[in-house]
């Protein structure tokens, strides 16, 4: 949900005093004796999504109050900007709701809550924190910018829920005293919005970024192009995104991203740690480019924009030279606009490719990729033509994908290739949870919010001959054929995004889907004050209000 309505703040608030683990009311008393104090007691130090690492609790707990200052020990030069952004991120989650000041300040003699990036703390990695907490403050130690990022995300969980509230709240603002020391399982843990069967703005992208933000999601995957609609600018091709882009799923009017919005979208999601791959789907799911350009189709004749949600139909033309033109002008301009090191060509659903064509052109399409100093990733079909070393494939098979489809995945795996999953019987958050979900598909089964959660990343494909050091990470896409509004990504996506983040970041062994779903029930206020429409699951002990 866009605005913070009324009701999830009035849910929020009435939850925050009863739901367990966050703040619970003071034994009774003795008989005749004064009337029982509301005693808050802090969030348990484990108790948040995804699951930490390790957790040392004990010691006196440290509350933020009016006098508290984030004190930004910026460390390397090449980061200091990067840390005081931080500081500043943090206090701009904290001061609606608190009321407080709180100074962002290199004054190191100041108390409160410490940012460091520690020289000696290589071990926390590219994205691992230490948090301290004790009486006379709070230290959040990383290696890297992107730890104290997620050290963030930790703090703020272990806030009363109402830290959420963009109006003033009333406190006290205590965290459980203790140490927390996190490192992520895997590297990749990712995200995909399909803004090409629905167009969505850039204020919709950015809103699914913050919630991506609070449960450690690292990457974001911007499905920018298929049948219905072609989403990004490109100066040499300019009818793509003018025309290609001008409707969507229904019929509606579509839309496209600027180069300069979408370097904006791109600085967006870096200020929140989230790299975003771009995905060009080819050489299927490609009406869009076809319509927009007679010259692309083997037969000259360019087809009718397309609104319908059929797949397969659609391809370039893998004889014509002028389709490799296509292919190097759109990876280069691509390539240009992403800081970071994937570039997704897609190449699923290709039924309309015969197999020879197919095979070379994603071998020519991967070439363009490593022209332009990309690394290469795509639907898992590109195990069916030839990975280029490196390349990575991303599995979106289910329980009723074949054994041979498994095995040439495995058989690519040996080679090389790497593996991000993305189990559609799992992890397609447009699948149904159950008969009764309005909105989204059923054609992977029905996926409550235990089975999005509780599969191993690291044996999944184990049977079939992938080894675990193939995997990569765990990605969960957002299909929008069904889906519009943010309402709607966010009713599919909650509570089964933070069951996927929680797979990705998590060490096997906290792995356990009877704690897990006590700690997503305690998320279940916090979404519903951040406005976030979540599903209730009955599977899910949601505090009652
Ligand atoms: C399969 S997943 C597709 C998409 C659809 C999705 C709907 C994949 C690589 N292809 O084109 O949007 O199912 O669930």
């Amino acid at each position: 949900m866009r605005e913070r309505g009324t009701l999830p703040r009035l849910f929020g608030s009435l939850l925050l005093v009863v739901a367990a683990g966050i703040s619970s009311v003071a034994a009774a008393p003795e008989r005749g004796g004064p009337a029982p104090a509301r005693t808050p007691v802090a969030t348990p130090l484990g108790q948040v999504v995804p699951a930490p690492a390790r957790v040392k609790p004990g010691g006196s707990p440290y509350a933020i109050t009016a006098r508290t200052r984030i004190l930004v020990d910026e460390g390397p030069r090449r980061d200091a900007r990067e840390v005081r952004r931080i500081g500043s991120y943090l206090a701009g989650l904290l001061r609606p709701a608190t009321g407080y000041a709180l100074p962002v300040t290199d004054d190191r003699g100041a108390a409160g809550i410490r940012l460091r990036l520690g020289a000696g703390d290589r071990s926390l990695g590219e994205e691992g924190y230490r948090l301290e907490s004790g009486r006379g403050g709070i230290t959040l130690t990383a290696h890297k910018p992107a730890g104290l990022f997620h050290g963030v995300q930790t703090l703020r969980q272990l806030l009363p829920v109402s830290v959420e509230k963009d109006s003033r709240q009333r406190g006290p603002w205590t965290i459980a005293g203790g140490t927390i020391t996190d490192t992520p399982r895997y590297a990749y843990r990712g995200a995909m919005l399909d803004v090409s069967r629905h167009f969505l703005t850039p204020d919709q992208v950015k809103l699914y970024i913050d919630q991506l933000a609070l449960y450690k999601i690292n990457k974001l995957h911007l499905h920018l192009s298929d049948d219905q609609g072609w989403r990004i600018a490109i100066d040499s091709w300019p009818r793509l995104a003018g025309y290609g882009g001008s409707t969507q799923v229904g019929g509606g009017p579509g839309g496209y991203y600027t180069k300069a919005q979408y370097r904006d979208l791109v600085s967006y999601a870096a200020s929140r740690q989230l790299e975003v791959i771009p995905e060009i789907d080819m050489p299927g799911h490609t009406n869009a480019a076809l319509a927009s350009y007679a010259e692309l189709n083997c037969d000259g004749v360019a087809p009718p924009l397309y609104t319908g949600t059929s797949v397969g139909f659609s391809s370039l033309c893998a004889p014509k030279e002028i389709t490799y033109d296509f292919v190097d002008d759109v990876v280069r301009e691509l390539a240009a606009l992403t800081p970071g090191k994937y570039l997704h060509i897609g190449g699923d659903e290709a039924h309309s490719t015969s197999h020879a064509d197919y095979v070379a052109f994603m071998d020519r399409a991967q070439a363009a990729v490593q022209k332009y100093g990309k690394t290469v990733v795509g639907w898992h079909q590109l195990t069916g033509a030839t990975p280029v070393p490196g390349a990575v494939a991303q599995y979106w098979g289910y329980d009723a994908t074949g054994a041979a489809e498994r095995a040439q995945v495995a058989a690519a795996t040996r080679k090389g290739t790497r593996l991000i999953l993305s189990p559609a019987d799992r992890v397609y958050l447009d699948m149904k949870y159950d008969k009764n979900t309005v909105l989204g598909q059923s054609w992977a089964g029905y996926t409550e919010v235990d089975r999005s959660y509780d599969w191993n990343p690291a044996t999944y494909l184990a049977a079939a001959g992938v080894p675990e050091d193939a995997v990569l990470g765990v990605e969960a896409p957002l299909w929008t054929e069904t889906l519009a509004t943010n309402d709607q990504l966010e009713v599919m996506a909650f509570p089964r995004l933070p069951g996927v983040a929680e797979l990705g970041w998590s060490p096997a062994a906290t792995h356990d889907w009877d704690t897990y779903k006590t700690r997503l029930a305690a998320q279940g206020p916090r979404m519903a004050a951040l406005g976030i429409d979540y599903y209730r699951s009955p599977l899910v002990p949601w505090p009652t209000e």
